[in-house]
């Protein structure tokens, strides 16, 4: 997968690129990742990327040439055009699996009050990565380079993914690791039995349990098979009894 990210900021993602699992991914040419100024592309004199808001107002808008010549500079017949703004689509796994797809993709990154609306008839994909807002793009670009980096086979060697939060629509399960017994806090007896098939089940009920508690959007989403719903009815007793 290629990423081209436009920015004002280009230095930004350095410590994102050369950090642990994304530098490897890009070293191993699983990713082929860069980080273009579209301040490069302005012919205005005074190499000024944005203006005051037509019908006036408070602050200034990125305008069009600069963000378009940019965007032409470096998309292919199959490039993705992806712009991180407040106004998008909400990320979730899902989307994040949709966008990983592409082969070429290129994340648009804002500033100050936001584009000029003509730029987004040259975006495919508007996406926010919730409903907060930010100085910048770049954070936000961030998020999204690095969920649908480590979803490319080879970059998280394990199938530790496919247990992943979201991935069934669940939250995780409950984890400990040694010791057995820290301040009075023990690892639940069921984990150190060595019975697989009850260790199974009692993941996957408190799996339930944690999404029924912080997250119950989640489980009316979710299509629940019959152990799935059986589980969920003992949680829905057991917390009632709390
Ligand atoms: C465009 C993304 C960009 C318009 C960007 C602000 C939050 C998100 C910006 C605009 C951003 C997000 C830059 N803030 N929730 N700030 O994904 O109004």
């Amino acid at each position: 997968m290629k990423i081209t990210v436009l920015t004002l900021f280009p230095e930004f993602f350095d410590s994102f690129t050369n950090t642990s699992i994304i530098k490897r991914a890009i070293d191993n040419k699983h990713v082929d990742f860069s980080s273009v100024n579209f301040r490069d592309y302005t012919l205005d004199k005074h190499n000024n990327v944005d203006d005051t808001v037509c019908g006036g107002g408070a602050g200034m808008l990125l305008t069009c040439q600069p963000i378009v010549d940019a965007i032409k500079a470096n998309r292919q017949k199959d490039t993705k055009v992806i712009m991180m703004t407040p106004q998008g689509a909400p990320l979730n796994q899902q989307k994040v699996h949709e966008l990983a797809q592409s082969d070429d993709v290129i994340v648009l990154c804002g500033h100050y009050e936001g584009f000029d609306e003509r730029i987004r008839s040259y975006v495919d994909e508007e996406i926010s990565i919730g409903d907060y807002v930010l100085t910048g793009g770049e954070t936000a670009a961030v998020v999204l380079c690095d969920a649908m980096i480590r979803l490319h086979d080879g970059v998280i060697t394990t199938t530790s993914h496919e247990d992943d939060s979201y991935e069934n629509g669940l939250l995780e399960y409950p984890q400990y690791t040694r010791p057995i017994e820290f301040e009075g806090q023990k690892v639940p007896d069921i984990l150190l039995s060595g019975h697989h098939e009850n260790i199974r089940k009692w993941r996957l009920k408190e799996s339930i349990r944690k999404t029924y508690l912080r997250r119950p959007d989640l489980l009316d989403k979710k299509e629940l098979n019959k152990e799935e719903s059986k589980l969920l009815s003992e949680v829905i007793e057991e917390e009632k009894m709390k």
